[in-house]
């Protein structure tokens, strides 16, 4: 197995070694010359701005050999995106607001450049910058992933920029400056070549998986001090597949989605296989050990989910006051105004998920009626776009006396949920509440 995964690995890597051709963009560093050289070549970059909130949370995308695919978890059938033949890709990794980042090469030549991509289309959008360490030295991070308290961008290289050690990396995501975290993987690895796997991902809960194979001894699904690297013990992952895999990736429920390859087995005498392997798609829930494991038709580079994206919309406490004065203790009913613009219209609110306040109190009015809705249509800010506006029983909606704001969640008619919130005053039962 330990010789499958170095053979993947250098099938990945092999057509990477030196063959830096004239369109070597390690001298260049910077974007505006990396486009230049790009446009030179005949490269497209997309310039459309990426449209993060349209992407259904808890897609699984991966890199493969010619783009970005997106794969079905149940049957491992694959969607290619974007045809991109002159790039390579690595790792993949989607931050909490929806931006896909991408490792990848050009043309086969160094430097590993970090990339935008646009999650609908896989085109990439952006050449945010070289990926180096040491300039001139091959640098390959084949696994991103974003850590959930910072959003913050890490990568994790193997046995690459000169170091036998696998390590862990952050990248920042407008500059695609590179620091190291974590020389060794797992710290205190002795000998370098301690670990020979390639899956690294954060889940939801932040705990950094990192599929552990040493050279020698027991493989384990390792959980990793994300600013050490050491080892914070291992979890049971029944499924050998799981452990075998060179990517992961969990899904916001905590299941862990793993690409394993198989070397299919050589007739004697035979030609050697083509391809040479297969590959499995396996889903590992760590709670309660469940699996499974479905054939994937070719092979995948790293795995990464989108995010649950929650878009911001404008809202007006009480249109009529601008400081939102509130009795929490009090009774009535308190109007909220979704304010419309060009980008949210407020006739997709489906109305039976709004909800306001630290208790999400439901709408007083059942918006659902026949013309209640339409009653509850009116443009409060005079800017030419409708605003909805809806009521809740004070009572209901949980505000304390000393919160300073109020926000209303729900969801549009295709299941993009949203969040707006505004400013409130809360005053003592018994003052005037006009402003
Ligand atoms: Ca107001
Ligand atoms: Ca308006």
């Amino acid at each position: 197995m330990l010789r499958i995964v170095r053979v993947l690995v250098a099938l990945i890597a092999a057509p990477l070694r030196p063959r830096l051709r004239s369109l070597t963009v390690s001298s260049f560093g910077r974007i505006g010359p990396l486009v230049c050289a790009l446009v030179i070549s005949g490269i497209a970059v997309g310039t459309a701005q990426p449209t993060f909130a349209s992407v259904a949370a808890d897609t699984l995308y991966g890199t493969s050999r010619d783009g970005i695919v997106t794969i079905d978890q149940n049957d491992g059938s694959l969607t290619p995106l974007a045809h991109q033949p002159e790039f390579r890709f690595f790792g993949l990794a989607f931050d909490s607001e929806g931006r896909l980042f991408a490792t990848g090469l050009i043309d086969l030549s160094f430097p590993l450049l970090l990339m935008e991509l646009d999650p609908l289309t896989g085109e990439v959008v952006d050449i945010i910058g070289p990926l180096e360490d040491v300039p001139g030295s091959p640098l390959i991070l084949y696994a991103l992933s974003v850590r959930p308290e910072t959003d913050e961008l890490y990568g994790f290289s193997y046995f690459s920029s000169g170091s036998p050690y696998s390590r862990i990396w952050t990248i920042d995501k407008s500059t695609a400056e590179i620091t190291l975290v974590a020389s060794e993987v797992p710290a205190g690895c002795a000998s370098g070549y301690c670990s020979d796997s390639l899956g690294f991902a954060f889940a939801p809960d932040g705990r950094l998986y990192h599929t552990y194979r040493p050279s020698y001894g027991d493989r384990c699904l390792m959980i990793l001090d994300p600013d050490s690297g050491e080892d914070l013990g291992c979890i049971p992952a029944a499924p050998g597949n799981l452990i075998d895999s060179t990517s992961i990736a969990v899904r916001s429920d905590g299941v862990i989605f793993s690409l394993f390859p198989f070397e299919r087995p050589r007739e004697r005498g035979a030609p050697p296989p083509d391809p040479p392997y297969f590959f499995f798609l396996t889903s590992f829930d760590p709670l309660t050990g469940a699996w499974t494991s479905t054939e994937v038709q070719e092979g995948i580079g790293d795995l990464a989910f989108s995010p649950l994206v929650v878009e911001s919309v404008d809202i007006d406490i009480k249109p009529d006051s601008d400081s939102n004065p509130i009795h929490p203790s009090g009774r009535g009913n308190l109007p909220v105004a979704i304010l419309g613009s060009e980008t949210f219209d407020v006739l997709d609110v489906d109305v039976t998920t709004l909800a306001f306040g630290p208790d999400a109190a439901a709408p007083s009015h059942d918006l659902t009626k026949s013309g209640a809705f339409e009653d509850h249509l009116r443009d409060v800010n005079d800017d030419g776009y409708t605003d909805l506006i809806s009521h809740y029983r004070i009572e209901n909606t949980g505000v304390e006396p000393d919160d300073a704001e109020a926000c209303i969640t729900g969801e549009t008619l295709d299941e993009t949920p949203f969040e707006g919130c505004d400013v409130i005053k809360a005053v003592p039962k018994g003052r005037g509440c006009r402003s």
